[in-house]
């Protein structure tokens, strides 16, 4: 039998991650891939020090109490709302997500979707695919303008500033924005970014795009009142997390004109998607790729997999979310 530590990667990964984790440990992987249960997750992780997880996997109480011998969870993902960050830290495990590395990749998708969806890429291409275009028309899949309009942005850590900078800077935007802490005056000039109270960027954004963490405070923070505040002209974004909108009444909205179009990267109970967010036609669905492109996928899996090298190697940490555990039991 091998001395050294086991560790599990909970989905499949890149072939070269999984090489570079296995210069150090006995690594059990998952290449068919399928999400495994909070059951098979417990019964895979015996006798396992580590963990890489994705969204799909959820680390609480209940699979640290079944997991004693857990000392780290690293997610490949900025987001960690698949985590209970304090039963974690009371478990004394160390947490980490992948900051960074993702970006300017999830704020170039932000921009990919909300021009997709302001000039009804989609919704043309559905009706060129379907061998409707027989004539060209003036106002044929006229959209909203992009370039010089008011651009809101719903929670501005890093990606909703760098989402911000392509705002301002490549498209003349103004930009307005609302989030728990209001940014400093420099970061705020340098992103030429104007804070806002809720009502105000409901009122004002021509486009506007969510971009905050996932929590029990921002659960619907977008629902019918908030949709019934905003221009009936608007565009609705969210590359943040489903339940952030509440769905269903984001497809009662869309189908009522109270908005011009949603683009949604994320879903409430995703991969499952709301049935009538499928019928309307003034949408655009992509399935939570906004931070997939082949070099930044790779970086969030080589800084997971550094996260538990550092800390099972070496006791140190690279992007820890509970750095407070070292040192502890
Ligand atoms: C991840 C994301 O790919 O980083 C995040 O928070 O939403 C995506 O970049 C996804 O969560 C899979 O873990």
């Amino acid at each position: 039998m091998s001395s050294r530590p086991a560790i599990l990667i909970a989905r499949n990964i890149f072939p070269e991650v999984v090489d570079k984790l296995r210069q150090h440990f006995e690594v059990d992987t998952n290449e068919a891939d399928a999400p495994l249960t909070p059951a098979q997750l417990a019964e895979r992780l015996q006798g396992k020090v580590g963990v890489l997880t994705t969204g799909s996997e959820r680390v609480d109480a209940a699979l640290l109490a079944a997991c004693p011998q857990l000392k780290v969870v690293a997610n490949i993902a900025v987001g960690y709302n698949n985590f209970d960050l304090p039963a974690i830290t009371a478990a004394g495990v160390l947490a980490s997500n992948t900051p960074d590395v993702l970006t300017e990749t999830t704020a170039d998708f932000g921009f990919a979707l909300l021009m997709a969806t302001a000039r009804r890429l989609t919704e043309s291409e559905h009706f060129l695919r379907a061998g409707q275009w027989n004539r060209w028309a003036l106002d044929m899949f006229a959209g909203a303008e992009v370039n010089g309009s008011t651009l809101g942005i719903l929670g501005m850590g890093r990606i909703g500033q760098a989402i911000a900078r392509r705002g301002a800077l490549g498209f003349n935007m103004n930009v307005i924005y609302h989030n728990r802490s209001r940014l400093n005056a420099a970061t705020e000039a340098e992103c030429k970014a104007r804070y806002v109270d809720k009502a105000e960027l409901l009122k004002s954004a021509d486009h506007l795009i969510l971009v905050l963490p996932y929590s029990a405070e921002s659960h619907h923070a977008i629902g019918a009142a908030e949709i019934a505040q905003m221009k009936p002209t608007a565009t609705l974004i969210n590359i943040a997390r489903g339940g952030i909108v509440d769905d269903a009444a984001l497809a009662v909205a869309l189908r009522e004109k109270r908005i011009a179009a949603a683009g949604l990267d994320v879903f409430e109970g995703e991969p499952q998607v709301h049935p009538d967010l499928l019928t309307v036609p003034n949408i655009v669905l992509t399935p939570h790729i906004a931070s997939a492109t082949i070099a930044t996928r790779k970086a969030m899996a080589h800084l997971a997999a550094d996260n538990v090298i550092a800390f099972l190697t070496e006791g140190k940490t690279v992007t820890p979310l509970n750095p407070e555990v070292i040192g502890q039991g």
